[in-house]
C-alpha cells in the first residue's frame, strides 16, 4: 500500500546507487510505487515504471556498449548536435560523433541548482544533474553549462528539463534532441498522432524535405525524420496494450521518430535483431534550427512523458483534450 502524497517525504525518496557498469544512479520514486533512474552516465534516464511495475522505456538486452558509451534505450541527451553534419568540422579534433558528446560524459549531482518554478519541485520526486567543459572537449571549446532535472510526478509523469547556458563566452550553436526510446508490443499495434500534414526531413533520403500524407504515422519499415514545427503534444498509440503515450514538450520545435527495422537492427551491435518490434522513438527535439546562445543567455527544453489508458479502437485520440 504506497504512502499519501500528504505525508510522502520525496527527498528521502530518492536514492543513489550504483549502475550495471558502476557508475552512479538515481532512483526516483513516487508514493504509488512508480519509479525513474538516472545513471550519471550520459545523464540518462535507463528506466520509467508505472505504479505496477511495468518498464515504460525499452533498453536493449544486447548491452554491448562499454561505459560511458550511451546504452541503447532510455533517454539518452542528444547535444550540442543530432545529424552528425548540423555542425560543421571543428578544429583540432574533427567533427563530434553523432547525438553529440553529452550522452558520453560522466555527469555529477548539482547540489545547488538555480531555482526553477515551485511546481517543477512540489510533490515530485527529482535529482538535479549537471555537465560542464571538460579539458577533452577541445572539439566543442564552448563556455556552457547544462542543467538537467529528471522529476517523477505522484501521478507518474516523467518530466525532463535541460538548461543550457553560455556562460559569458563566445556566441555558440546546438541542436538537441530528448531520444526518448518507448517501449511497445509491437511496432505494426502502434501510430503517431499529431504529426499529420507536417513537413518532415527524411534521413533515409539525405534528409530531403517531404510532407506527411498519412491521417497517423504507422510502421511498416524503417522510419527515420525530422518533423517539423510539430505541436507540443503528440500522442504515441499502442493498440494492443491499449495505452497512449502523451509526449508533451516546451522549447522543443521538432519531433524524430526513428524505428531501425529489421535490416537495420541486425546490423546494429547493440540491439538483438528482432527488438525493434518493441521499440519507437519519439524525440522532442530542436533540429531544424539550431539553438544560438550569445553570452549569459540560456536555452530551456522540457519534456514531459505521461501514459494513459486508451481503448481507442479506430477514432483519433483528441490531442486537444490532453
Ligand atoms: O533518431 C534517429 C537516429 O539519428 C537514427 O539515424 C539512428 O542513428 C538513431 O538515431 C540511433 O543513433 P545512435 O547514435 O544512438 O546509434
Amino acid at each position: 500500500m504506497g504512502h499519501s502524497a500528504a505525508v510522502w517525504d520525496y527527498r528521502a525518496a530518492t536514492e543513489i546507487t550504483k549502475d550495471w557498469n558502476g557508475i552512479d544512479k538515481i532512483v526516483l520514486r513516487n508514493p504509488r510505487g512508480a519509479s525513474a533512474r538516472v545513471s550519471l552516465s550520459g545523464g540518462q534516464v535507463t528506466s520509467w515504471r508505472n505504479e505496477q511495475g511495468e518498464e515504460l522505456l525499452f533498453t536493449s538486452n544486447k548491452v554491448s556498449s562499454k561505459p560511458p558509451k550511451a546504452v541503447r534505450g532510455g533517454i539518452p541527451i542528444c547535444f550540442p548536435q543530432f545529424f552528425i553534419w548540423m555542425l560543421a568540422k571543428f578544429r583540432n579534433c574533427g567533427s563530434l560523433e553523432q547525438h553529440g558528446f553529452a550522452r558520453n560524459k560522466i555527469w555529477t549531482i548539482d547540489g545547488n541548482p538555480p531555482p526553477l518554478s515551485p511546481n517543477d519541485s512540489q510533490g515530485k520526486s527529482f535529482v538535479d544533474l549537471l555537465l560542464k567543459p571538460s579539458e577533452d572537449l577541445k572539439c566543442w571549446p564552448h563556455s556552457f553549462e547544462f542543467r538537467l532535472r529528471v522529476s517523477l510526478a505522484a501521478d507518474g509523469n516523467l518530466t525532463l528539463i535541460s538548461r543550457i547556458r553560455n556562460v559569458n563566452g563566445k556566441p555558440f550553436s546546438f541542436s538537441f534532441a530528448y531520444h526518448t526510446y518507448l517501449s511497445v508490443s509491437d511496432i505494426s499495434e502502434v501510430r503517431i498522432e499529431g504529426l499529420e500534414t507536417l513537413d518532415y526531413l527524411d534521413n533515409l533520403c539525405q534528409k530531403e524535405r517531404f510532407t506527411e500524407q498519412g491521417d497517423a504515422i504507422t510502421f511498416e519499415s524503417e522510419v527515420d525524420r525530422v518533423y517539423l514545427s510539430a505541436p507540443n503534444v503528440v500522442a504515441v498509440l499502442d493498440h494492443e496494450r491499449k495505452r497512449t503515450y502523451v509526449v508533451r514538450k516546451e522549447g522543443l520545435p521538432d519531433v524524430a521518430v526513428w524505428n531501425p527495422w529489421e535490416k537495420k537492427s541486425k546490423s546494429m551491435v547493440d540491439l538483438r535483431d528482432s527488438e525493434y518490434k518493441q521499440m519507437l522513438c519519439v524525440n522532442g527535439a530542436a533540429i531544424e534550427k539550431p539553438v544560438t546562445l550569445k553570452p549569459g543567455e540560456e536555452w530551456t527544453g522540457r519534456l514531459e512523458v505521461s501514459v494513459v489508458a486508451s481503448t481507442l479502437s479506430s477514432e483519433h485520440f483528441d490531442l486537444q483534450r490532453m
